[in-house]
């Protein structure tokens, strides 16, 4: 759009200033308000009645000339697109990213990363990979995390996971891949999991999938918020900085609400009861302030270290242990703003891993090689034209000038009689810029071979880092490794799939191993070989980098030992109540909680209002059948003696709390209150006497006597909330919830 996209007014053409607001501005061209207005065609012309179509006499059949009924119905009729191949199913949210200092600006020259003074627009899509548009969130899987920096030098996206490696080592996998982990083409069997036969075949023949595999059956493939899990570049990328010189670089997102995650019971649950759950999460917190925030961090290797580790840094089946090179933060983004139009916004968004701008470049990894050709292919297919670029949510902040014109859905009104290079007609424009006004130029790689078809001897090793993130993992998580393991083969019904699978958990760990093989009616096979269909060559790096290091524990890697960040902020807590519950505990409770950050809501068994002892009523958010424990990070059920015998007949209340101890979520409660926690199966905790002045908090249950105070009592809760799950309970297998 020459001389009008820029957003600044009174710039000059080619003047290129983003601020935070840059992106919303340019939007606001494009919303539309409805409110007070008149209905209208699509040509603008008013209509008074669209509720009947324009017959031939009221009982008779309808006009073809109703054009106000045919434009209608036919828009309808064409209201969809194709949805994404991979990823259909994500959530949007726009924001801005800003760096803390300059110090990148040695590595690279791009200015979104080194000037401290810019905020740059952003807008992130999450999402998860095998599931349709309509599938739940809660699933076992990746997630996306694609962003997108509307920079002053063109748009840049950075499009990765919240798991740091990826399945396959060369993109020519990826259709294997994703049609091996997508419904079943005959019957179109299983939604939205890997948990069938032909996911389980494809891992088992791919060697290189182990470390991957082991990543999927953590805890991080069931993110208890958008807002709570890391991302990941994963490839190798390249800074280069002013004078031309490359750094190798890996891009984090780290959450400032820690990472945590879903237990694999509630995840299931929570796919009924409430599928939108993370994207729910993500647009409330939103809504009510708590804006999601990332720091933005890169770990740097010099381009002299390339061949430094015992794994090349070109393979995406490998992390760089963060105990080699570790992280360097770099900014904060903050999520501020939901779309307007999941359609317009997240649905149209187009991402693509080669949108790159000065001082960042990609590197030979073969996975993102491919990634390179797939993306902008995808996009033409879902937009049908290559003009998705000049969609709102796609255009760049800063102005686009090129000779590139017509093609479907043309919005771009080019002016004269010039589009193309060289011209003297037009003056010789749009000119070429020089590097010093931002050109963007290649890295000048020296690259020599011969025509092969075949992968690196350095990407050959597929067990050592599979067995470092074993190793590297807490007693629990290795517990719930094992038990996804068992559910995911659980559901293969090829017992030689299954097998084989335990074949490769022996390459990284005979315990792994013989655990999973326990649950699952298979032997752990003897002397398991299996190798890779590729075809690999031996090379002067491979010669280099088996003589590398590493390491043999990586805490990073492990949710539980890696940097905790305790906060109630943003938790959601359920307040248990019946007719007769203890009013001003509750109301101080309740304060400390908001105070604290939490957000709370009352469940009781109907909606409408509750009943004090004191005869004060509040107001039930949620009713019994629409709420659960699932949805919830605590419980607390204030005392209240009509109130307590009330929910010890209800079971659904009992069921809320048992489900709550299952799920090591922290329970409160006082007085009477105990009686309920004792009916509903918490076992094995220490509580405290029902009338006594201590507060006693054990295996994350906050009990108090009724003489107890009710703000150590809250302070206790908050710090068990803090701390979000207490996997020291070990009776919680005994719950029958
Ligand atoms: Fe991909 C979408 C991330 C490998 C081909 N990918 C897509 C999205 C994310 C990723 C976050 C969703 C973007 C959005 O929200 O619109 N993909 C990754 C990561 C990978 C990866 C982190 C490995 C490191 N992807 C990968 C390969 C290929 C693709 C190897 C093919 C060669 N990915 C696609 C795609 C998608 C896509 C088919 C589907 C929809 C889209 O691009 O826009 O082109």
């Amino acid at each position: 759009m020459k001389g009008k996209q820029n957003p600044e007014e009174n710039l000059p053409n080619n003047a290129r200033s983003v601020d935070e607001n840059s992106k919303n501005r340019q939007l606001d061209e494009f919303r539309r308000d409805n409110s007070e207005q008149y209905l209208t065609t699509e040509q603008g012309v008013r209509i008074g009645n669209t509720d009947d179509s324009l017959k031939a006499g009221s009982r008779g059949p309808t006009l073809l000339e109703d054009f106000h009924f045919r434009e209608k119905m036919t828009h309808f009729d064409h209201e969809s697109m194709p949805e994404r191949v991979v990823h259909a199913r994500g959530s949007g949210a726009h924001g801005y990213f800003q760096p803390y200092d300059d110090s990148l600006k040695q590595f690279t020259k791009a200015k979104f990363l080194t000037n401290p003074d810019s905020k740059t627009p952003v807008f992130v899509r999450f999402s998860t990979v095998v599931g349709s548009r309509g599938s739940s969130d809660t699933v076992r899987d990746v997630r996306g995390f694609a962003t997108k920096f509307y920079t002053e030098e063109g748009t840049y996206d950075l499009v990765g996971n919240n798991i740091p490696v990826f399945f396959i080592q060369d993109s020519n996998k990826f259709p294997d891949l994703v049609h091996a982990i997508k419904p079943m083409p005959d019957s179109e069997i299983p939604q939205a999991t890997a948990a069938h036969d032909t996911f389980w075949d494809f891992a088992s023949l791919m060697p290189e999938t182990t470390h991957m595999i082991m990543w999927i059956l953590s805890d991080r493939a069931i993110p208890r918020s958008f807002r709570m899990m890391d991302g990941f570049g994963v490839h190798t990328f390249r800074f280069v900085n002013e004078a031309g010189k490359g750094t190798f670089v890996k891009f984090h997102w780290k959450p400032k609400l820690g990472v945590h995650s879903l237990v694999w019971d509630e995840s299931q649950k929570l796919g009924g009861k409430d599928p939108d759950w993370l994207r729910r999460d993500l647009w409330e917190a939103i809504e009510q302030g708590d804006y999601p925030q990332f720091e933005l961090c890169v770990q740097l290797v010099p381009e002299e270290d390339e061949f430094k580790y015992d794994f090349d840094l070109l393979d995406a089946t490998k992390i760089i242990p963060e105990e080699l090179v570790p992280l360097q933060p770099v900014g904060l983004m903050t999520l501020n703003r939901n779309p307007d139009n999941f359609f317009a916004e997240t649905e149209q968004v187009a991402f693509h891993p080669g949108n790159l701008v000065p001082g960042i470049d990609v590197t030979n990894d073969p996975l993102l090689q491919g990634r390179l050709f797939s993306y902008v292919d995808t996009q033409l297919n879902r937009f049908g034209s290559a003009n998705f670029t000049e969609l709102p949510i796609n255009r760049p902040v800063v102005p686009v000038n090129n000779n590139q014109g017509a093609g479907f859905m043309r919005y771009t009104i080019d002016k004269g009689k010039v589009n193309y290079w060289p011209n003297s007609l037009g003056g010789g424009s749009p000119k070429m810029a020089p590097e010093s006004e931002g050109a963007y130029v290649h890295y000048t790689e020296k690259v020599e071979g011969y025509k092969i078809r075949a992968r690196s001897a350095s990407f050959k090793d597929h067990y050592s880092q599979a067995t470092l993130f074993w190793n590297s993992m807490t007693e629990v998580e290795k517990d719930h490794i094992v038990s996804a393991a068992h559910f995911e083969l659980g559901k293969v019904e090829t017992k030689e799939i299954r097998e084989r699978m335990v074949g490769h958990f022996s390459k990284v760990s005979m315990e792994l191993a013989r655990r999973v093989a326990a649950g699952i009616g298979v032997q752990v096979p003897e002397n398991f070989e299996q190798e890779s269909t590729a075809h690999y060559e031996e090379n002067a790096a491979s010669k280099a980098i088996s003589k590398g290091k590493s390491v043999t524990d990586s805490p990073a890697v492990s949710m539980e030992r890696s940097d905790k960040v305790e906060s109630a902020a943003s938790r959601r807590v359920a307040i248990l109540i019946s007719d007769g519950f203890d009013c001003n505990e509750l109301t101080q409770v309740k304060q400390a909680l908001t105070d604290a950050g939490a957000h709370v809501k009352i469940i009781s068994k109907y909606l409408g209002t509750c009943k004090a002892s004191n005869g004060k009523e509040v107001l039930v958010d949620m009713n019994h059948v629409t709420s659960g424990s699932v949805m919830f990070d605590a419980i607390y059920i204030p005392d209240g003696r009509t109130s307590i015998e009330a929910m010890l007949k209800e079971g659904d209340a009992l069921h809320f709390v048992s489900e709550a101890f299952k799920h090591c979520k922290p329970i409160a409660t006082s007085g009477e209150g105990i009686r309920l926690l004792e009916r509903a199966f918490v076992l094995g905790v220490t509580f405290a006497e029902k009338t006594s002045r201590d507060v006693v908090s054990h295996k994350g249950i906050i009990t108090a006597g009724n003489d107890a105070d009710a703000d150590d009592f809250a302070e206790k809760f908050i710090a068990a909330i803090k701390k979000h799950r207490h996997w020291e309970r070990l009776e919680k297998d005994m719950v029958p919830a």
